[in-house]
C-alpha cells in the first residue's frame, strides 16, 4: 500500500510534505530532474557540524515501511571521518533506520545505514564495495520492520540489497510514521549540495523508478498539459510525467509503476 509519493511534479512545489526543516537551504528546481520537471536540491553552507535541511513528511504508522528515493551527490564527498545523512525512516523526529554517505578518507564516500538496535541506542553498518560517484543518480531504498526483538532494517542501492540488519529491538520509539529526506543531519565543515527526486513511501519493495520510454514519443511539461487536454473532456492526468506517442496518437502516463494510456476512462 503506497503511504506517500512525491516527485515534486506538476507544479514544483513540497505542500504534499508535512514541513521543511532545518537552517540550510531546501529548494525545488528544474536543473537536473531524475524524473519529470522538478525536482529537490539541499545546500548546505558548512558552517556547522551537523547542518540540516530537509523535508520531512508524516504517514499512518506501520510496523513495515519502505522509502525509496534518487539522490545526486554534487561538489563534494564528507570529509575524512564524515557523514551525510540523505534518507531517514522515523517515529516523528526520531531516526529508526537511517541511509547515509559516509567517508574514511575525505576522497572516497561509501553507502552506510545507521539503525535503532535498543534504547536510543544505534548501530552501524558500511557497505565498501560500492564506492559513491559525485553527479551519478543512486536509487536508495530502505526498509524498516518494527519489533521488540524481529526488527530488521536494510538498504538497497539500484535495486541490490547491500545491507541488513536483522533481529533488532527498534521499537524504543514506536511504529514507523515519518521520513526525512534531503540533508539531515550531515556533518563536516565543507559546503556542499545533495539533489533528490521521485520520493515513495509503501508497505511493500518498492524497487527502480520506470526507465524513460523508448520509442518515437515526445515529452510534455506537466503543467502544461494540466490546461491542454482538458478541453477534450478527459479527466485529470494523475501526478506523474506525460507524454505523446506519435505513432498510436494517445498519451501515457506513469502511474502505481507501470504505464498507463489517458484517456477519459
Ligand atoms: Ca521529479
Amino acid at each position: 500500500m503506497v503511504l506517500f509519493e512525491s516527485g515534486f511534479e506538476p507544479s514544483g512545489g513540497y505542500a504534499d510534505w508535512t514541513s521543511k526543516e532545518g537552517l540550510d537551504s531546501l529548494t525545488i528546481i528544474t536543473t537536473d530532474p531524475h524524473h519529470g520537471y522538478y525536482h529537490a536540491s539541499a545546500y548546505c553552507n558548512g558552517g556547522n557540524e551537523g547542518e540540516q535541511a530537509y523535508l520531512y513528511k508524516t504517514f499512518t504508522s506501520s510496523t513495515t515501511v519502505y522509502v525509496r528515493a534518487y539522490f545526486k551527490f554534487k561538489t563534494r564527498v564528507p570529509s575524512a571521518g564524515k557523514s551525510y545523512n540523505m534518507l531517514n525512516i522515523g517515529n516523528g523526529f526520531n531516526d529508526i533506520a537511517a541511509a547515509r554517505i559516509y567517508s574514511d578518507n575525505g576522497t572516497t564516500a561509501a553507502f552506510q545505514m545507521r539503525y535503532l538496535n535498543g534504547d536510543d541506542t544505534y548501530g552501524y553498518e558500511t557497505y565498501a564495495y560500492i564506492s559513491v560517484q559525485l553527479n551519478t543518480w543512486y536509487c536508495v531504498e530502505i526498509k524498516v520492520v518494527v519489533s521488540g526483538s524481529a526488527g530488521e532494517a536494510r538498504i538497497y542501492v539500484d535495486g541490490n540489497l547491500i545491507m541488513s540488519a536483522i533481529s533488532l529491538n527498534n521499537d524504543y520509539f514506536g511504529n514507523a510514521n515519518s521520513i526525512m529526506a534531503g540533508e539531515n543531519y550531515s556533518s563536516g565543515t565543507d559546503d556542499h549540495t545533495i539533489y533528490f527526486d521521485c520520493v515513495k513511501v509503501d508497505t511493500s519493495y518498492i524497487g527502480l523508478d520506470l526507465v524513460e520510454p523508448e520509442g518515437d514519443e515526445t515529452f510534455f511539461e506537466p503543467a502544461k498539459l494540466d490546461s491542454d487536454p482538458s478541453t477534450a473532456g478527459w479527466g485529470e492526468p494523475e501526478a506523474g510525467i506525460l507524454w505523446y506517442n506519435k505513432t498510436e496518437g494517445v498519451f501515457r502516463y506513469w502511474s502505481g509503476g507501470t504505464i498507463k494510456t489517458w484517456s477519459t476512462e
